[in-house]
């Protein structure tokens, strides 16, 4: 399903119905607002959403599939290029938010190849940076190494909360990267060329990101979740759900805790990449034969868990040991392995790990897999986190089984409803208990839900605070949103607006867009 951009005509093209009035009204502030700052119109706005993850978690970074879908809060980028650049050799960047108190306006001059990014300040001028960065490399290999980049007056909106675990910082980035190509000439964007550099480039702000959002944000299509895929290449495949009685609908629940994965990484996020990382690299060198070396992947550190599985598999059938046939059967097969190989509760130091590998040092330990982002811990916890990841894989696979190839009969779509929830349901168990990624907040806003008749609630996103995801049938929506109220965000002291966005009701919206405003341009 890949193909170019679409080219949006119009909001309707973008919206659904019952978001129109509301998003008519902050297009023309976008518009005005640009017009007020910089003194004309913009040549287009591109736009980006954010999404929710229905399943598969902290997975996408060992490249395993994952099941996400677009949600309707975006970033929209107007943009004009009636800027000149202010010496040669460079280019001018205006750009500012249109909550300008929060999110001050920045101006930069850039050398034609060299777009500095100071991954140590947190500044969210750097996630347009980041984007910029992969469109001039793509740029570059489209058109060559002396070609000139223009100069780019920018309003930026976002309603993709920050740290809520709904990846705004994957909308900015495929927002800014698609505005950026746009303005340099190419109406026509690939999608998997612009979600590739996206998700290189947003690696640059601090995260070794996976590649799950950035995949929702371009690819998804209304009224379908999305199943991507990372091996051995990226693809994205629309996946509806059976209608059902009582029809399901999709309920996102913001904890107001907020995790800032930039902040936290060291302790959080990237540690988890490094133990992943370091899981695949421990079962290697144990179950493998001696020498074997992981084969080089799109994984932030190069070698994933999933590198390591179809090395295991591929050996095996090389030498004639029974190789379990489907995917699951090898799941099932590894998450034996890891029980009887990783048997170290407590987690494993680094001078035991570097032995297995056969590393001189802990030196080259760090060296090789904590010097791109540095983490904070005495022990890593191999055993728990491989564990989650084989058993979440499973669970995707078993939830698209679900999907694809069963079709609730009349009078059993509770049964059916129920079956995907306790997927969800397991998944929160397994980030909770061995990942350790959600928290107090969040289990206990997944057990309100439940209680008032969800079929499935977890933490949706990297965790440690952010959103959840609940399975809702649609006549238990009223209940399950009034149970959250009273018995968690009452207790919080909320304003107005985040009180109105803590429970939102989601319906699977479009990818990425660029919006012309119809045949005659925005001006
Ligand atoms: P959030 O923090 O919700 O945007 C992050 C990663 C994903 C994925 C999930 C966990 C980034 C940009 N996104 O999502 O790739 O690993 O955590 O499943 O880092």
């Amino acid at each position: 399903m890949s193909g170019p951009v679409p080219i949006a005509n119009s909001l309707e093209d973008i919206y659904t119905p019952d978001a129109l009035s509301t998003q008519q009204k902050r297009w023309n502030n976008l518009l005005s607002k640009f017009e007020s700052t910089y003194g004309h119109q913009p040549e287009f706005v591109s736009r980006s959403p954010g999404r929710v993850n229905i399943i598969g978690e902290h997975i996408d970074y060992s490249l395993y599939s994952v099941l996400p879908m677009a949600i309707t809060a975006d970033t929209i980028v107007a943009v004009s290029t009636h800027l000149l650049a202010p010496k040669e050799g460079t280019f001018r960047i205006q750009i500012a938010n249109v909550q300008d108190s929060k999110f001050k306006a920045r101006e930069f001059d850039i050398l034609y190849d060299s777009v500095d990014i100071d991954s140590t300040v947190h500044e969210w001028t750097n996630y347009f940076k980041s984007g910029l960065r992969g469109a001039l490399e793509l740029l570059r290999k489209k058109h060559g190494a002396d070609f000139k980049p223009k100069s780019m007056q920018i309003l930026m909106d976002g309603t993709v909360p920050a740290g809520g675990g709904l990846s705004s910082s994957a909308a900015f980035v495929t927002a800014s990267a698609l505005a950026v190509m746009a303005a340099n000439g190419e109406q026509t964007v690939d999608k998997k060329e612009l979600t590739e550099l996206a998700i290189v480039s947003e690696r640059a702000v601090g995260v070794n990101s996976g590649g799950m959002d950035q995949s929702a944000s371009v690819f998804s299509e209304r009224g379908s979740a999305l199943f991507v895929s990372f091996n051995p290449t990226l693809l994205a495949r629309p996946v509806s759900f059976p209608p059902t009685s009582p029809e399901l609908t999709f309920l996102i629940a913001q904890s107001f805790v907020t995790a800032d994965k930039f902040v936290t990484g060291p302790i959080h996020y990237n540690l988890r990449v490094v133990e992943c990382t370091l899981a695949a690299a421990y079962l290697n060198a144990v179950l493998n034969p001696p020498g074997t070396l992981l084969p080089g992947d799109a994984s932030p550190l190069g070698v994933s868990l999933h590198g390591f599985h179809e090395t295991y598999f591929t050996l095996a059938e090389h030498n004639n040991s029974q190789k379990p046939k489907s995917v699951s059967e090898q799941l099932e097969h590894l998450l034996q392995l890891t029980k009887q190989t990783l048997t170290k509760e407590e987690g494993y130091t680094r001078s035991e790990i570097a032995s297995v590998l056969g590393l001189s040092s802990e030196d080259e330990f760090n060296q090789k897999f904590t010097s791109r982002f540095p983490v904070r811990a005495e022990r890593f916890k191999l055993r728990q986190r491989a564990i989650h990841v084989f058993s979440e894989a499973l669970r995707v696979l078993k939830f698209m089984d679900l999907l694809e190839n069963s079709s609730p009969q009349e009078g059993k779509g509770d049964e059916f409803n129920s079956q995907l929830g306790a997927l969800l349901n397991e998944t929160q168990d397994s980030c909770r208990e061995t990942y350790e990624c959600s928290c107090e907040e969040i289990d206990r806003i997944c057990a309100i839900a439940r209680k008032a008749g969800s079929y499935g609630s977890r933490l949706t996103g990297a965790g440690w605070g952010g959103c959840s995801v609940h399975l809702v049938p649609a006549d238990k929506v009223d209940a399950v949103q009034e149970a959250l109220e009273k018995e968690y965000y009452s207790q919080l002291e909320l304003s107005e607006e985040q009180r109105e966005g803590a429970v939102v009701v989601s319906k699977p919206g479009i990818g990425s867009a660029l919006y012309l405003g119809g045949k005659g341009g925005l001006a």
